[in-house]
């Protein structure tokens, strides 16, 4: 299989993360994702190749510009105003509390702050979600990772694998948030779907609800969104992902929770996969993006499934075996020292070996 990897992604150097106000040492680091290159260059099945740059044109047909312009200038905009940080992370956000009782209108047309700390809040979803000088740029690869993975799987490859990072799925049309700044899945999902005028489907099994996804297509009926992940009423993004949210207007269907309790065994979580692919399969299309997360794992420190790494092979097996094409985007997973090893076993399974 093809694997897309590029170095750049080191430059979002983070280091730290704040939970519940405390700084702690980040989950989302460099060494993730240099964990699973050396692990797929050890197993020796895997060929590598270097993303292309594609531009901003596929980022801005599903985010909106000004989220583009926030993450290009808040580094510097924050040397500007001389905040000497090694990382910026906000404090203030507009929740939708803050306008009970006033129109909708007043809400929408309220302008961007022109501060740094103001910003951040406007365009960010939450305090873990750390940027650093080097974000954009890496960010901005992410997206190239990804969309070179969609090239190699328009140009006939039956699968392809792209190393992003940071990852994509929180990132929604207008804000970035859960270690993510652009929704790399969504942006290769629009791509695929705008070059093959085909229907798109989004696996996403990540342990998190990609909540960014699921907003970027809500009304459409183009791409189907289908999630497993921890059930939201306990966990992270705890205001969306429950499985009454079915998408709305022309989406309204193609949207699919599959919250789940905590203590998950493999076992519940292939009986949740196939109910997945069954509804992928149910609908037209001939690709399928998948939002790949370890934070599944049953050591994973920031998750609460109980799944082995054998499984991960019978997954990545189940999936190839809906005979669609694969593009497939790493999303989390922070147990590190399993995390070579069950990205290994993933993408063997969808090859069968
Ligand atoms: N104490 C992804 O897996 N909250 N994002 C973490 C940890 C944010 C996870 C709190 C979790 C975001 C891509
Ligand atoms: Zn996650």
């Amino acid at each position: 299989m093809q694997v897309v990897y590029t170095a750049a992604h080191l430059a979002h150097d983070v280091r730290h993360e704040t939970y519940l106000g405390e700084p702690i040492p980040a989950h989302e680091v460099a060494e993730r994702a240099e964990i699973i290159r050396t692990a797929l260059e050890s197993d020796g099945g895997f060929d590598f190749t270097a993303p292309t740059e594609h531009g901003e044109r596929p980022i801005t047909a599903v985010h909106d510009p000004g989220l583009v312009r926030f993450l290009e200038e808040a580094w510097p905009a924050a040397q500007q105003e001389q905040l000497d940080r090694s990382f910026l992370v906000a404090d203030t956000y507009p929740t939708f509390r803050m306008f009970e009782g006033m129109s909708a209108s007043l809400a929408a047309g309220q302008p961007e702050p022109l501060s740094v700390a103001g910003r951040l809040g406007w365009w960010g979803l939450d305090t873990s979600n750390p940027l650093v000088e080097g974000t954009y740029g890496a960010a901005r690869a992410a997206v190239d990772v990804a969309l070179t993975a969609v090239d190699l799987v328009l140009g006939g490859e039956r699968a392809a694998y792209g190393l992003c990072r940071p990852p994509g799925h929180h990132a929604a049309r207008s804000m970035a948030g859960g270690y993510c700044f652009f929704n790399n899945a969504a942006i290769a999902a629009e791509a695929i779907a705008r070059t093959t005028g085909e229907r798109v489907a989004i696996l996403d099994v990540d342990y998190h609800h990609g909540n960014g996804t699921q907003q970027i297509f809500w009304r459409r009926p183009d791409v189907f969104y289908v999630s497993i992940h921890a059930d939201p009423a306990r966990q992270y993004p705890f205001f969306l992902g429950y499985a009454h949210e079915t998408g709305e207007g022309p989406g309204s269907g193609e949207n699919l929770n599959l919250p789940q309790p905590a203590g998950l065994s493999d076992d519940a979580y292939l009986a949740a996969l196939d109910r997945a692919l069954e509804a992928i399969l149910a609908r037209p299309g001939s690709v399928i993006v998948v939002s790949l997360g370890f934070d599944t794992y049953g050591r994973d420190p920031i998750g609460d499934f109980a799944l082995t790494t054998d499984v991960y092979r019978d997954v990545g097996r189940r999936v190839a075996a809906t005979d669609r094409r694969l593009v497939i985007l790493q999303e989390g997973g922070y147990y590190r020292p399993a995390l070579g090893e069950n990205t290994v076993a993933w993408l063997r399974g969808t090859e069968g070996r």
